[in-house]
C-alpha cells in the first residue's frame, strides 16, 4: 500500500456542534493521515443541548460503502467506528473489522456521558455495543460507557484502585483498552491506559466544565497516533495534551458548551506530534 496511512471512520456528521466527523476528519488529515468516512448517520447538531435530534439515519448505506471499497481493493490501516444510529449498524462494523482483518479495529462506544445514554440510543444499540468491543483492538469507553460494558453501576467518582480495576476488567474484552475522563477520589481527573505492555496514567489540568466533542477529538489524535507507530503512553499522552489545550482555550472564551471546542485555532500542532503531557506508570 502507498506510504500514507489510509482509515475508515464510522461515525455520525453532525453540522454544528464540533463532534464525531467534523472533528475527526480535519484531526487525522493535519496527522498526515488520510481518512474515509462512512457517515452512521447526518445530523443538525449532536445530541447534547440542542433539544430533540434532527437525525437522518444511514444504515443502508454503510454496507454499500463496504462492498465498493471491496471491488476496488481499496486497502485501509484502520478502521475506526464511534456513534451509531441503530442496532443493526454493529452488524456493519463486524463486517468492516472483518474485512480488514489486518487493519487497526478502534471502537469508541459512544453510548452516553455522565452516567446518561445518548437520546438517540435504543436498549438493543447499548447492548450489542460490547460485541463491537469485543471485536476491537482498542476501546476508549469514558466512565459511563465503561459502567455498561462491565455492568457495573455508574460512579461519578473513582478511587485509583476502582479504576484500575475497571480497567483491568475491560482488558478482557479488549487488549488495548483507555478509560477517558476518570475523575478520582483526589480531585484529579486523569485518562488511563493499559495494554500487555503495560497501565499508564496521565493526569488533566483541572477546568470545571465539560464541552461534547472531547472524546471524539481525544480519540481521534490517539489513533493517529498509534496508526503513526507510537507506543500506547505516548499515543494517550499526546491525545491528553491536546485535547486538554482546546478545552482551555475554550473555557477562556466562556462560550456556551453545547457549541464544542476551539480545536480549529490548534491544528497546526498536530503535523509535529511532538507534544506530550506526563505520564506516569500505574
Ligand atoms: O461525541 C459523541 C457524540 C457523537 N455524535 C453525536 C452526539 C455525541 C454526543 O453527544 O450527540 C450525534
Amino acid at each position: 500500500m502507498h506510504e500514507q496511512k489510509r482509515i475508515i471512520a464510522i461515525h455520525d456528521m453532525s453540522g454544528f456542534g464540533r463532534c464525531s466527523l467534523t472533528v475527526i476528519l480535519p484531526v487525522l488529515s493535519a496527522m498526515g493521515i488520510q481518512v474515509c468516512p462512512v457517515p452512521t448517520a447526518v445530523l443538525a447538531t449532536h445530541t447534547g443541548g440542542f433539544g430533540e435530534a434532527v437525525m437522518q439515519d444511514l444504515t443502508d448505506f454503510i454496507p454499500k460503502c463496504l462492498e465498493k471499497y471491496k471491488a476496488l481493493e481499496i486497502g485501509f490501516n484502520a478502521v475506526y467506528s464511534g456513534f451509531l444510529a441503530s442496532s443493526a449498524q454493529i452488524d456493519h462494523c463486524l463486517d468492516f473489522f472483518k474485512s480488514y482483518p489486518d487493519s487497526l479495529k478502534v471502537a469508541d462506544p459512544v453510548m452516553g456521558d455522565d452516567g446518561k445514554v445518548y437520546s438517540t440510543y435504543t436498549k438493543e444499540l447499548v447492548r450489542r455495543m460490547s460485541e463491537l468491543a469485543h471485536a476491537a483492538d482498542v476501546i476508549t469507553p469514558n466512565l459511563t460507557e465503561a459502567a455498561i460494558l462491565l455492568n457495573d453501576e455508574y460512579k461519578a467518582v473513582l478511587t485509583a484502585e476502582e479504576a484500575g480495576d475497571k480497567l483491568e476488567r475491560l482488558m478482557k474484552i479488549t487488549e488495548t483498552v483507555v478509560i477517558t475522563g476518570v475523575a478520582l477520589t483526589d480531585n484529579t481527573v486523569v485518562n488511563i491506559g493499559g495494554n500487555p505492555d503495560g497501565r499508564w496514567l496521565v493526569k488533566c489540568d483541572y477546568v470545571p466544565q465539560n464541552y461534547p466533542g472531547t472524546g471524539d477529538l481525544f480519540t481521534a489524535v490517539l489513533t493517529g497516533g498509534l496508526l503513526k507507530g507510537k507506543n500506547l503512553p505516548d499515543s494517550v499522552s499526546m491525545a491528553t495534551a491536546f485535547t486538554q489545550e482546546a478545552v482551555k482555550l475554550t473555557f477562556n472564551r466562556k462560550t456556551l458548551p453545547r457549541n464544542g471546542v476551539f480545536f480549529e485555532e490548534i491544528l497546526h500542532l498536530l503535523p509535529a506530534d511532538n507534544f506530550f503531557s506526563k505520564y506516569i506508570q500505574f
